[in-house]
């Protein structure tokens, strides 16, 4: 029988067609779709970071298990962003500039649409420019970073929106891998999350939704 182990294992080997079959079959048996998430995908994505870490493995078993992960997260998205209740408000969502990574920011998204927020999703390298742009439109600017490398980044968004004079009207969370408590403090963000569902909590704090 499949279980989140079978999704933890292709995931980890980067096997596309088991994540795929796996996951619908999960599906289909009334596996709880927060259980196929946390024990399955996010904890072996965990695993394939050690192995990247320790030389174990290189890029492109990174990519392949990323792809795994996507295929199993686009069955699972209908489930996740199932809303019963009304529209609460709009964020702005990316990843920052230089940043190629997007699972996590995908999540959080996912977990936002399914508490009854609208995302406008801008992707993957986003420029602050663009971080901008969207905040004319928006409650809350979402910065997503997974390197220590692309970090300074959020700051230079938050830079932007003071110099376009709209930081006052939007509110800036944060959130990634390296990304902490103490970091978001000291760039002046409203807000920090380390998942995507306390992310959710946190933009309805800041909206007084809570
Ligand atoms: Co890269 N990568 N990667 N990678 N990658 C990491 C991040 C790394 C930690 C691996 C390692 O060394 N252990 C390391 C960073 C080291 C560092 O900076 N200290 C690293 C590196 C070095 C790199 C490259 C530089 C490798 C190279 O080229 N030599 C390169 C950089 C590319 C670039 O961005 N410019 C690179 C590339 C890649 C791939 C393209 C192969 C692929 C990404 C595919 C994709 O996203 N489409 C990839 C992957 C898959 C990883 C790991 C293995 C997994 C990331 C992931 O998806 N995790 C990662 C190792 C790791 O994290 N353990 C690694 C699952 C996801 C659900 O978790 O993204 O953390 P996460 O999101 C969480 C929370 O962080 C939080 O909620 C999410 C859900 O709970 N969260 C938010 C995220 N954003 C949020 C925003 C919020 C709030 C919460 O508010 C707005």
């Amino acid at each position: 029988m499949v279980s989140w182990e079978t999704l933890y294992t292709a995931v980890i080997d980067g096997d596309v067609a088991t994540a795929r079959a796996g996951t619908q079959e999960c599906i289909d048996a009334g596996t709880a779709a927060e259980s196929l998430l946390n024990e399955g995908l996010i904890a072996a994505m965990k695993e394939v970071g050690r192995r990247f870490e320790e030389g174990e493995y290189f890029l492109p078993e990174m990519l392949v298990s990323a792809k795994a992960m996507k295929a199993s997260l686009a069955l699972l998205r209908p489930l996740l962003t199932e809303r019963n209740v009304p529209l609460m408000g709009r964020v702005a969502l990316g990843s920052v500039r230089g940043d190629l990574h997007d699972i996590g920011k995908n999540l959080v998204a996912m977990m936002l649409q399914g508490a009854g927020f609208e995302v406008i999703d801008l992707g993957i390298d986003v420029t602050p420019e663009k971080f901008v742009q969207a905040a004319s439109g928006a409650q809350v600017i979402g910065l997503s970073a997974l390197l220590t490398t692309t970090m300074p980044s959020m700051g230079q968004v938050i830079g932007a929106l003071r110099e376009a004079g709209v930081r006052d009207r939007v509110k800036v969370i944060v959130g990634g891998a390296p990304v902490t408590q103490a970091f978001a403090d000291e760039l002046g963000a409203d807000g920090f999350s380390p998942d995507a569902s306390s992310a959710v909590r946190k933009v309805q704090e800041l909206l007084g939704l809570s």
